[in-house]
């Protein structure tokens, strides 16, 4: 007989359990949908027994995939990862060796009863032309086939044969997911405390174990030391602070001597400089506004989107701080609320100053 086997993901134990559940003996074929490593407490142990086990085959899972692809230098490792190649440090397991074995699995089995694949199908193609994100079920062929299918693709799944996959618990419980005797889903969650699921062949009999503990909380936990260090927002240059917080910054002393006179004069230079860029800008937006009429005859009585779409032909040749400020102005606001609330730190307000003072947005220059 054969028995398939839903994702283990280094659940050693429970692995062991379910064969004896379903009495395989040396001579029974195994096949494993995949996921066999990350998550659980054992990746090394049980990667290297499948290996081992004659008449035992491994499938690629998104999990392999991702060890593998991280390896071809393609991917970032998540925690799980980083865990797994932690745990083959500590037993000391050969990863590079356990990575070739990985790199060679296949994506699918078609065996005389059922074909095989660790995540998707996508319905009316072949399996041979099948994406590999679909066959392993990463996040991006996941979304191809949502994007495709109007319905779940198990739903859409027409093939002669049933199809055995693993990697979603579809009932989110410890039963396995079974679609009109066609679809059969074997992942039910073993490592986080539900169980291990396997279907023997010919018979299609399912086998389960329970989990011994949910793993993955453990694993998480006594690991956290590996955890991926929390990206930190880029940090912001005080110079484009918000006016407030960097001048009680400036104020509180903690600024070095240096910071204190560059930041001190920007702040004071563009609180100099808000009478003449608020009375620019709105003579700036007068002559936008004129050309606009230029433009068009009975600018005035066009209706508002008619104007904003000739206002926005004349204010496009202007730099995109400019503009944003023009198209405030046009829906309403007054100078001083667009350029508060626009313009919040020294570095934007000396900019847009810059930018309305030369060239292009020079008012005088346009009349
Ligand atoms: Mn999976």
């Amino acid at each position: 007989m054969t028995l398939i086997i839903g994702d283990i993901h280094g659940c050693y134990d429970e692995l062991q359990a379910l064969l004896d559940k379903a009495g395989i003996c040396d001579d029974d074929e195994v096949i494993s949908l995949g996921d066999v490593v990350d998550r659980g407490p054992a990746s090394p142990r049980t990667l290297a027994f499948l290996r081992e086990r004659p008449r035992t085959q491994v499938l690629m899972g998104n999990h392999e995939r991702k060890h593998v692809r991280h390896a071809q230098g393609k991917v970032e490792f998540s925690y799980a990862q980083h865990i797994t190649r932690a745990q083959f440090e500590e037993m000391e397991q050969d990863y590079t060796s356990a990575l070739e074995f990985m790199g060679t699995l296949p994506l699918y089995l078609e065996l005389e009863h059922a074909n095989l694949v660790h995540g998707y199908v996508e319905p009316g193609v072949d399996l041979a032309d099948q994406r590999s994100t679909v066959l392993t079920g990463t996040m991006s062929g996941d979304s191809y086939l949502r994007n495709k299918l109007a319905r779940p693709w198990y739903e859409l799944y027409r093939g002669e044969k049933p199809v055995i996959v693993g990697h979603r618990n579809y009932n989110r419980n410890d039963e396995p997911f079974i679609f009109r005797d066609l679809v059969y889903g074997l992942d039910t969650s073993v490592y986080m405390g539900g169980a291990l699921t396997g279907l023997i062949l010919p018979e299609f009999r399912i086998v389960s174990v329970s989990a011994r503990a949910n793993h993955w909380q453990i694993v998480h936990r006594q690991y956290r030391h590996l955890a991926m260090p929390q990206k930190k927002a880029p940090e912001i240059a005080p110079e484009h602070w918000a006016m407030d917080k960097l001048s009680d910054w400036l104020d509180c002393g903690k600024a070095s001597a240096a910071d204190q006179a560059r930041l001190g004069q920007m702040l004071a230079e563009s609180m100099r400089i808000l009478p003449d860029l608020q009375c620019s800008l709105e003579q700036l937006y007068e002559g936008v506004l004129e050309q606009g009429r230029r433009t068009e005859a009975n600018f005035d009585d066009l209706s508002a989107r008619d104007q904003g779409r000739i206002f926005d032909g004349v204010a496009r040749k202007y730099p995109p701080i400019v503009r944003q400020l023009l198209h405030r102005l046009r829906t309403g606001d007054n100078a001083e609320a667009v350029i508060t609330e626009q313009l919040k730190s020294p570095a934007q307000i000396i900019a847009a100053w810059k930018a309305l003072s030369e060239g292009e947005c020079r008012p005088s220059a346009k009349r």
